[in-house]
């Protein structure tokens, strides 16, 4: 049965067109810097905010109809959030989906009943994706809705809640590697502290690394292949969270030696939360060997919390794209965890989301190209750092020199020349030009 009556296939009609259900940027078949556009950006879906999110705020109720003609809280309604998930991702082209446990099925007090759904449902989406090119990126476990995850998951002061935490992750990596899932995510929306009179930071760090170290044993021992992510966020829900940034989740995960078998899924509004740009985070990733994947969307200048919108900024988006392509790709994919404005609530505006993400990021991409091909700004990087290629700079680099070697060519120099001007205004003109030129 259909559900999005009315709404074609989205197609590629170019940036001239005015039909609001085409792409006019996104061409998955046009080949950029040596590889299809859909190969740059494998885009996934988000079942919680595509399939769940109706529009419910602080101050409001639901908006929009995400019953898709079943009644919600049943597996009836399970299955109905797989058919318009699965009629979505095959309209919009979009081949990946990304899950929490229960975000596929209603969650029971007994944790068997649930598992027994999440086994249900799963043989559903098997079954949906058999003659499809439709796959999972990624699925994780839901350690922060539920009241017992007050105190955190891993961080939690409960064994017994510890316990539970362990056990969903255990169901949740077992139906992401059903689903041929390439990831695994730990967002750890919980894992931090209100305040540290009631909390003993270094007892929860370790505790949580354990149930990461688990969680690795457990997926690799039943044939997960892929990459485990952490997905760092500074605040909220918690006032702290653990896994502040990029920077400080990398060293996390060499504390305690998981940085092996983890990646980072970087989230554009979690690192401007953090006071970074989406695309420091992106670096900070890329050159520790750790970009894993992405959680597209954008936040709002505005506004202090994490708005999920959907990526609208064309030069955040070039930038996120230069980091990609200059890492050489991600190993997971773009996923859009973002959600529609709450006055944006028909079917054809959850589309119209989506046509929005993937222009903009095809957008990105092509840009990106454009500056690549341009080169004055990789040139301008290469010759900044110029003094370190002969001479004493050479030195330095190769790290053949001492501080006292260093210090006695300070003395006969009198004082240094300036270092040169960083051309701030001149690069970002250059953006421009190759932007709009
Ligand atoms: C919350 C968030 C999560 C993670 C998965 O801010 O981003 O949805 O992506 O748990
Ligand atoms: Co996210």
């Amino acid at each position: 049965m259909e559900i999005f009556k009315n709404i074609p296939t989205i197609k590629y009609e170019g940036p001239e067109s005015k039909n609001p259900l085409a792409f006019k940027f996104y061409d998955s078949e046009k080949v950029v810097l040596g590889k299809k556009m859909s190969e740059h950006l494998p885009f996934a879906m988000a079942w919680w905010h595509n399939l769940g999110a109706a529009g419910t705020d602080m101050f409001g109720r639901d908006t929009a109809d995400k019953s898709f003609g079943a009644q919600k809280g049943t597996m009836e309604h399970a299955k109905a959030k797989v058919d318009a998930g699965f009629e979505f991702m095959k309209k919009t082209g979009v081949k990946y989906f990304c899950f929490h446990d229960v975000d596929l099925v209603p969650e029971a007090d007994d944790i068997k009943v649930t598992n027994a759904r999440l086994d249900e449902i799963s043989d559903y989406i098997l079954e949906k994706m058999k003659g499809t090119d439709i796959k999972c990126l990624w699925g994780t476990a839901n350690m922060f809705s539920n009241p017992r995850f007050m105190n955190g998951a891993g961080s939690t002061n409960s064994a017994d809640v510890y316990c539970f935490a362990a056990a969903q992750i255990k169901k949740a990596l077992d139906v992401t590697v059903k689903l041929g899932g390439k990831g695994y995510v730990f967002w750890g929306g919980r894992e931090g502290y209100e305040t540290l009179l009631n909390t003993d930071v270094k007892f929860e760090l370790e505790n949580i690394a354990t149930l990461m170290h688990m969680a690795v044993d457990y997926g690799r021992s039943i044939g997960f292949k892929g990459d485990f992510y952490i997905e760092p966020k500074p605040k909220e829900p918690m006032k702290h969270q653990y896994d502040f940034d990029a920077a400080t989740a990398i060293g996390f995960l060499r504390q305690y030696g998981l940085d092996k078998d983890f990646k980072l899924n970087i989230e554009a509004n979690h690192a401007t939360l953090a006071g970074h740009t989406f695309e420091h985070d992106l670096r900070i990733s890329a050159i520790n060997g750790m970009l894993g994947s992405i959680d597209a969307n954008q936040g709002d200048y505005l506004l202090g919390w994490d708005t999920d919108e959907f990526p609208f900024d064309v030069y955040t988006a070039t930038m996120c794209m230069l980091e990609v392509v200059r890492a050489g790709g991600l190993t997971g994919g773009f996923n859009f965890d973002a959600k529609n404005r709450r006055p944006s609530y028909t079917y054809e505006d959850m589309f119209e989301a989506y046509i929005l993400g993937m222009d903009t990021f095809a957008l990105g991409l092509l840009n990106a190209e454009k500056l690549i091909k341009d080169g004055r700004i990789d040139q301008f990087v290469k010759e900044k750092y110029a003094s370190y290629s002969t001479g004493i700079g050479k030195k330095i680099r190769e790290k053949k020199t001492t501080l006292a070697e260093l210090a006695a060519i300070a003395d006969d120099m009198g004082a240094p020349e300036l270092p040169g001007s960083g051309k701030q205004e001149y690069l970002e003109s250059v953006v421009n030009q190759v932007l709009f030129g």
